[in-house]
């Protein structure tokens, strides 16, 4: 086969998967809808991200610089148009960040032709990722990630303790982007920072998740809130806690924010992650609560038990057995598109609207937290049921 041929062949195949269209799955639950195919995934990105397209320096047709994930997007809604800045990690392990944009934001995402660059300000970062994309009332889309460094006191010989901080930066058009200082807080480390999208008490305002080790929440109780005078030199002194670890739930390891929150006439929806461990590793679920429109850090909803818990072959990846959203798209039409990730590897979009999920978060019942008050709570279900007398009618 000739080089031209072999081109042609991943092109075709290429241009089938962004082209390919969507199908809604029959699985129900009343509150989501899942898709069938990823909307991204490693496939989706152009052969001229991988290739070299020149037949003299590549006479084998080989990938050059390989792309090994395409997961963890934020996402942001623009003239009608979806995009997604997306977690691409190559072969070498590290993450970038790049555009991909839809119409239909369930299908057809294509990349932009080259990923995001910004400002390298911090020579220690090594990796960067999870975008949260922020459109604030300030007029400007901010965009927090995890910036990741090797830990200056590592013991000699461990080249795994890693240092996370809060990076910031921000943009009007998704292609120039400014970079501010990374966010500076109580806790030695940092990941899964989000940022409200109004001031609250005319201030900046943080969901945080203090952590003592790179990976180990330790004494960080859960997803926090804090306020911030200054954007461009940026620290929240002060964290309250929100929505905490807790006991036997889908949060007692750890919990993070994910998606920016969304607005509502009844609260501020959240929809964050929660970790817990099990004989196999950490399994990783998506949840739901539900904030204060005047306090954004004061819970008025906490429906029990997960919202998406990874199905099928979104169990298997990576990092299996992982769900993981940072951005979620909520339309003026009331629409809601979830971006979540599956196994650190792929991308898929789950569909509901603002109305099914604020009766999920105020009608769900809360986790019972034992076992024996969790029966009295579906035994309660099922007498209501029961007495409707359903099959008979
Ligand atoms: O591997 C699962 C996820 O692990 C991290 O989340 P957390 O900080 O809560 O452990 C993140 O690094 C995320 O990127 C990853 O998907």
């Amino acid at each position: 086969m000739t080089f031209r041929e072999k081109y042609e062949i991943e092109l075709r195949k290429y241009n089938n998967l962004i082209n390919r269209k969507n199908v809604k799955l029959d699985e129900y639950n009343g509150i989501f809808d899942r898709y069938k195919y990823p909307v991204l995934t490693r496939d989706h990105t152009p052969l001229f991200w991988r290739y070299d397209l020149n037949e003299k320096t590549n006479p084998y047709f080989m990938e050059r610089l390989g792309i090994n994930a395409v997961f963890n997007p934020g996402a942001i809604e623009l003239n009608g148009k979806f995009y997604l800045v997306a977690r691409v990690e190559g072969y070498d392990r590290k993450s970038f960040f790049a555009v991909a944009e839809s119409d239909s934001g369930i299908d057809n995402f294509k990349f932009w032709d080259y990923p995001i660059e910004f400002p390298d300000i911090y020579p220690e970062e090594t990796n960067i990722y999870d975008m949260r994309l922020t459109k604030h009332e300030d007029g400007w889309i901010y965009g927090i990630f995890c910036s990741e460094s090797k830990d200056p006191d590592a013991q000699e010989g461990d080249l795994s303790s890693a240092i996370a901080n809060a990076g910031i930066v921000r943009t009007k058009d998704l292609i120039n982007w400014e970079r501010l200082p990374n966010l500076k807080t109580k806790s030695p480390q940092q990941r899964n920072v989000v940022l409200h999208p109004e001031y609250v008490d005319d201030k900046y305002a943080f969901y945080t998740r203090p952590q003592d080790g790179f990976i180990e929440a330790g004494s960080g109780s859960g997803i926090c809130f804090g306020l911030c005078d200054d954007i461009e030199n940026p620290e929240v002194v002060e964290e309250k806690l929100v929505s905490p670890r807790i006991y036997h739930t889908i949060t007692e390891v750890k919990n993070g924010a994910g998606c920016v929150p969304i607005k509502t006439e009844k609260g501020w929806i959240h929809i964050a992650h929660g970790v817990r461990n099990t004989a196999a590793g950490l399994r990783y679920v998506i949840y739901l609560f539900v904030t204060d429109l005047k306090d954004p850090s004061k819970v008025i909803a906490t429906p029990g038990g997960y919202l998406i818990a990874p199905r099928g072959e979104e169990r298997v990846g990576d990092v299996s057995n992982v769900v993981f959203t940072n951005g979620a798209i909520a339309r003026e039409n009331g629409d809601v598109y979830i971006y979540y990730a599956s196994s650190d590897t792929r991308v898929h979009v789950a569909t509901t609207t603002v109305d099914r999920l604020l009766d999920y978060a105020f009608n769900t019942p809360q986790d019972a937290l034992r076992s024996l008050d969790c029966v009295k709570q579906r035994k309660e279900l099922i007498k209501k049921n029961l007495e409707l007398k359903l099959s008979e009618k």
